[in-house]
């Protein structure tokens, strides 16, 4: 049954599933020591939930098996030298640096519907059993799950990344009742490499596998509401939503996959716009634009909020007086979080460029 589940997997778009047990005892303290840290910054929905995120049995009771997935999401035709790409866009302080797993569809629809497709498909196989699918929308320890399992093992970064596949996938489960053989885990292949430590821009990867969120671009961009602390604004660069430099810089990334679906084909009204462009949307444009895009869920408060950063920074760097007038123009319209962010950017045409 399982080599049957793996071809359905992969005919739904899964790049590999494996299978992991619920004891995941020895991930508590890891977790433990990182709430009572307080990496997770405002993210009180990591909180709430205790100890029942490393006990998938107490989430779904009967719950005697996690089977994982693993998707892909760089589009089918992301060329080789895409990390390059991104670099070089990143260079570029006028253009808009959008995490690449936002370029397309949002990926909770997307992993939803195919994990729930593979439970029906297991239904009709072996009858009615207990199962609930999951992807980023419980707590869940998926990293941890997916690496137990075997189909990557986890990053110094904290993600999980894969030998044949690199780390630009995203992750979902599948709970089951049913006594299924567990896969063996992966053996991991960081070795002394710390490019990704190296390589993040606010210093976020405190230690190998301990992300401080309060730290991480991805965290003040998305989760965090208010305004986003001066000392990271310069080091945000034109990252307007989440970030990707610690996978960029992986050199296992040199293997990632390629999605077999066309849900995360990039849409160039965020893909590949100009700053200026973006800052000229009004709300109806940024419904518009990003239907059915994880973009969304930010809002148009902190999408701005963001926007306004990355043209203070790209003010500073280039003394375009045209991103000057753009900020200045939106100041009688701004609320008191807009407007402090659109000051401060105004204030780096003084400052030297340190970037
Ligand atoms: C909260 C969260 C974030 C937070 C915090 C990240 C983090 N590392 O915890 C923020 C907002 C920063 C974030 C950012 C991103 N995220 Co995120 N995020 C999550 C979420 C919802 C929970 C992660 C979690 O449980 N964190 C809690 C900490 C404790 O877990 P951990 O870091 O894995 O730590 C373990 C060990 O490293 C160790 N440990 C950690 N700290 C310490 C401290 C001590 C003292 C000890 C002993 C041990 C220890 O113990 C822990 C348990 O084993 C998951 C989805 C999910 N439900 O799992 C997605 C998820 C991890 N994110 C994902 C993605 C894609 C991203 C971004 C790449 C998005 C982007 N491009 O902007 C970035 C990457 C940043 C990074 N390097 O982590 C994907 C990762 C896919 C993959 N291939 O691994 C996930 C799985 C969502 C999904 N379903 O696809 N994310
Ligand atoms: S996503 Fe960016 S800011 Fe966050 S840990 Fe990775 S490199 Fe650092
Ligand atoms: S950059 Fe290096 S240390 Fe970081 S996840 Fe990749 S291989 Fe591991």
């Amino acid at each position: 049954m399982w080599t049957r589940l793996q071809a359905w997997a992969a005919e739904l778009g899964f790049s590999q599933i494996g299978v992991a047990d619920v004891d995941l005892a020895s991930a508590e303290p890891g977790l433990l020591a990182w709430l009572a840290a307080g990496c997770h910054g405002e993210m009180a929905y990591m909180a709430s939930h205790g100890l029942k995120r490393a006990r998938p049995a107490e989430l779904v009771p009967g719950t005697l098996r996690v089977i994982t997935a693993r998707m892909d999401y760089l589009p089918a035709a992301a060329p080789a030298d895409w990390q390059a790409i991104a670099f070089d866009r990143l260079a570029q302080p006028r253009q808009a640096s959008v995490s690449l797993y936002a370029h397309g569809r949002d990926y909770h629809k997307v992993l939803r519907q195919r994990l729930q497709k593979l439970a029906d498909r297991l239904q009709a196989e072996i009858g009615p059993r207990g199962h609930r699918v999951f992807t980023d929308s419980a707590p869940v320890l998926e990293v941890e799950l997916a690496q137990r399992s075997g189909i990557g093992w986890r990053g110094k970064h904290t993600l999980l990344l894969a030998r044949e596949g690199g780390s630009m996938s995203f992750l979902g489960e599948l709970f089951v009742d049913l006594p299924l053989p567990v896969t063996a885990p992966a053996s991991a292949h960081c070795g002394q490499c710390t490019a990704c430590l190296d390589a993040c821009p606010t210093q976020a990867i405190v230690a190998p596998y301990r992300v401080d969120a309060r730290r991480c671009i991805s965290y003040l961009t998305i989760e965090h509401d208010g305004p986003i602390p001066v000392e990271f604004r310069a080091a945000m660069g034109n990252r307007i939503y989440g970030c990707d430099d610690c996978q960029l810089v992986c050199p296992w990334n040199k293997y990632a996959g390629r999605s077999a679906l066309a849900d995360f084909d990039p849409r160039p009204a965020v893909a590949a716009a100009e700053l200026l462009a973006l800052w000229a949307w009004d709300e109806a444009a940024f419904l518009r634009h990003t239907e059915g895009s994880a973009i969304r869920r930010i809002g148009l408060a902190r999408w701005r909020r963001n926007l306004a950063v990355a043209l203070g920074n790209a003010w500073r760097q280039t003394g375009d007086a045209a991103i000057a007038a753009a900020l200045q123009a939106a100041l009688p319209a701004a609320d008191a979080l807009l407007s402090e962010h659109i000051n401060w950017a105004l204030a780096q045409g003084a400052v030297p460029d340190q970037v």
